[in-house]
């Protein structure tokens, strides 16, 4: 075999978990699509920030598109077909984000991957999510595809008890992770977010979360 074919078989995905893939710049090649129906989406629906059902305020600010819109308020957190703070449908999901989480999903073994929500995070500098498990949603059979874009974060890794050992790991924009199966129900976070400049994005970071949430 020569080098080139060496190195075209290798696999540039990072396998974290049994079921759990780091797709390092799998957004890239449509990055200005993606950046674009972002931009979009963020005109319609500001992000904002969310109440804890403890009271506290997020740091986090969060959007949705898509069917279902993640939201928090003093009564706990759900999804709804409207945005609270308009009474209106969330925005449409662009057609380039559900094809791009579903090739994600399909690159690291699931198949027909249809997400009704797309949970959109923004950090600016400090904003950080405390570890935490995924389990708002009705199916955990299905994956979670999450994007990063804009500034890089220090994202947590843990197990399936809170007390369990978090490994670190650097996501940058483009990065494209998805986790399923075993791996579903792993804690995880983000560490508070350092102060940086992206050319696209300016000084945040933006997280789109893919989820089936019905
Ligand atoms: C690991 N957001 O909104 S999803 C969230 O960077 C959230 O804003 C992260 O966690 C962020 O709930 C990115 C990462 C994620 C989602 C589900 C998982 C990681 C997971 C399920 C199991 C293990
Ligand atoms: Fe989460």
């Amino acid at each position: 075999m020569d080098l080139f074919s060496g190195l075209m078989d290798e696999s540039p995905h990072l396998q974290l978990g049994t079921a759990a893939w780091l797709l390092r710049g799998f957004a890239l090649n449509q990055e200005t699509a993606v950046l674009q129906a972002l931009e979009t989406v963020l005109a319609v629906a500001p992000p904002r920030s969310m109440k804890t059902p403890g009271g506290q305020q997020m740091s986090v600010l969060t959007t949705s598109c898509g069917n279902l819109g993640w939201v928090s308020d003093r009564s706990g957190y759900r999804y709804e077909a409207c945005d609270p703070s308009t009474g209106k449908p969330w925005p449409v999901m662009p057609a380039v984000f559900a094809s791009l989480a579903a090739a994600a999903a399909a690159e690291s073994g699931f198949h027909d991957f249809r997400p009704d929500a797309c949970l959109i995070n923004c950090y600016e500098a400090g904003a950080k999510m405390g570890l935490h498990q995924d389990k708002d949603e009705r199916d955990f059979s299905q994956p979670i595809v999450s994007v990063s874009l804009g500034i890089g974060a220090i994202f947590l890794f843990g197990g399936l008890k809170r007390s369990d050992r978090a490994f670190r790991i650097a996501l940058n924009h483009g990065d494209v992770v998805v986790w399923g199966d075993v791996d579903r129900l792993r804690f995880h976070g983000v560490q508070p977010v350092k102060p940086a400049m992206h050319p696209r994005l300016g000084a945040r970071r933006i997280n789109l979360t893919f989820r089936k949430a019905a």
